[in-house]
């Protein structure tokens, strides 16, 4: 194993072992959204949040996805909080 896999392995273990963390794309599911007027506050939110490069809200199908860096992992309950804070409630799928 060369030391390039071998650092990626060691950095994949770290992300898996912490199970709140995610890189590149998670799917929650969001409760009680009625409108566009929703989504939108919700994705303000959720876009504060460092290493947060996109955020897609849908209120008919209650889905918000969460794109990241793939170099800059995120909470799940940091974007959990971020919704929480928009006066929703969110949970990871
Ligand atoms: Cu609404």
């Amino acid at each position: 194993m060369n030391l390039k896999a071998f650092l990626l392995l060691g950095i994949a273990v770290l992300i898996l072992s912490e199970r709140d963390v995610f890189a590149g794309t998670q799917n929650f599911k969001v409760d009680g959204m009625h409108c566009e007027a929703c989504e939108k506050s919700i994705q303000k939110e959720v876009k504060k949040i460092p290493g947060v490069t996109d955020v897609n809200v849908d209120h008919k199908t209650g889905s918000l996805t969460v794109k990241s860096k793939d170099e800059t992992p995120v909470k799940a309950s940091e974007i959990i909080e971020a919704v929480k804070r928009s006066g929703f409630a969110a949970k990871a799928n």
